[in-house]
């Protein structure tokens, strides 16, 4: 940060300050990752300067030896990755992702089928507010009352009597398995196409460790930056008789020119996923996730589902505290150290601003190399807190012994994890 400490140094300190709160608090929002140096680098390089509206050898402006370059290496690891036929780089998030599917297979007003976004689902898989909700005819299904776990029985008569154009599957906070191959033949008997958006378990699938939707789903949506642990933005990958339509879908369909630094950035993280240590990170993601879920179940907490398959536990804080909203819990978390989010649980008779859980998820401190005993004394911490009443010396007391342990574990990609401050 040479120059910008030079020229902007206000900036250059806000920038130090979160790379502070960064490197002293626990990162347990389960959609957040902590990159590499390399594509912390990549992600801040003079790639960012280029347009380059159009595809790899079929682009509008000149000058694009070296950006055709890196798109096609980013294409051919993702593809490699996911083994898939097709993928394009392009899309700026996920939900630009989803949005260039539905403008590539959808009409306005047709029916799509997604899950509830109070049951674990995502805004853009049809929620009313959402431009998914306002364009199409939607209808959802959710997870059963008893445990919590998605009825693929009920789903099917669903689909077969609802006869949704498309079946969108993937969640924001379902912690258990999605048997895709299931959805599929739902998919198929119900006469739809299925779009498998794994933005939360991308990394899981890319190591094995959750079963694939590549062969089952018609397309695969994803974010780069959480479980894969890229930069942010978002990929599309589906069978190649889909191209031309989803290219076009993308640009000019929704975007202009792509973010040429974020693509090489994924294509870096995409080289990294496809190693020995990404396959066993992956691993110890669902390992730390189900230590972290046994020792809160151990101190009496309910966890939607029981438990967890993935990488995030949702915790029903009903189950010790009636009175304990998710919007409390989480503040008081965040001045005790522990940064997690607020989050609703099936059936929870809390509006979301407020909700009755908090979602937890390991992938960041597994990146700062944690494992099952460090888990434990999360979950422990986590417990005294929310058992505490918001009493202020034991969230200084958790906040100081948080502290000690970041500073054992600093997150990879700051200076501090290299020993120059
Ligand atoms: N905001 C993301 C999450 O936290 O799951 C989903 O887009």
């Amino acid at each position: 940060m040479i120059a910008l400490e030079r020229i902007d140094p206000e900036v250059a300190e806000i920038v130090r300050g979160e790379q502070r709160r960064q490197n002293e608090t626990l990162e347990l929002i389960a959609s957040e990752n902590h990159t590499s140096r390399a594509v912390m680098e990549t992600s801040g390089s003079c790639l960012t300067d280029k347009y380059a509206e159009g595809y790899p050898h079929r682009r509008w402006y000149c000058g694009n030896e070296h950006i055709d370059a890196v798109e096609e290496l980013a294409v051919a690891r993702i593809c490699k990755l996911f083994g898939v036929e097709y993928a394009n780089v392009q899309p700026h998030s996920g939900t630009s992702a989803n949005i260039a599917v539905y403008l590539a297979a959808l009409e306005p007003g047709d029916k799509i089928m997604g899950m509830r976004l109070d049951h674990g689902g995502h805004l853009s898989h049809g929620m009313k507010l959402n431009f998914s909700g306002r364009q199409y005819e939607v209808v959802s299904y959710g997870v059963r009352e008893d445990d919590e776990l998605i009825d693929y029985d009920l789903l099917r008569e669903q689909a077969l009597a609802e006869r949704p154009k498309m079946l969108i599957v993937g969640a924001s906070a379902y912690p258990r398995v999605l048997d895709f191959a299931a959805l599929g033949e739902i998919a198929s008997e119900a006469g739809c196409l299925m779009l498998a958006d794994i933005a939360h378990i991308a990394g899981l699938v890319a190591a094995g460790v959750h079963p694939s939707p590549a062969g089952h789903a018609d397309f695969i949506t994803t974010t780069t930056h959480k479980t894969l642990r890229g930069p942010r933005g978002g990929v599309i990958m589906a069978r190649e008789e889909w191209a031309k339509k989803l290219n076009v879908a993308v640009f000019p369909g929704i975007q202009g020119g792509p973010l040429m630094h974020a693509i090489a950035a994924k294509a870096v993280a995409f080289g990294e996923a496809l190693s020995e240590d990404f396959r066993k990170y992956a691993r110890d993601v669902v390992e730390n996730a189900r230590a972290l879920a046994e020792s809160l179940v151990e101190a009496g907490w309910r966890l939607v589902s029981g438990g967890t398959d993935n990488h995030l536990v949702l915790l029903d804080l009903r189950s010790r505290n009636e009175d304990l909203s998710g919007a409390e819990a989480s503040g008081w978390l965040e001045a005790a150290g522990i940064i997690a989010n607020k989050n609703g649980i099936p059936f929870d008779p809390r509006p979301p601003i407020q909700t009755s859980g908090i979602r937890l998820g390991t992938p960041a401190l597994t990146t700062r190399g944690m494992g099952a005993e460090q888990m434990r004394q999360v979950a422990a911490w986590i417990d005294k807190v929310l058992s505490s009443g918001g009493d202020e010396n034991t969230l200084s007391e958790v906040r100081r012994e948080v502290g000690e342990l970041c500073s054992r574990f600093p997150v990879p990609n700051s200076v501090a994890a290299e020993g120059n401050v």
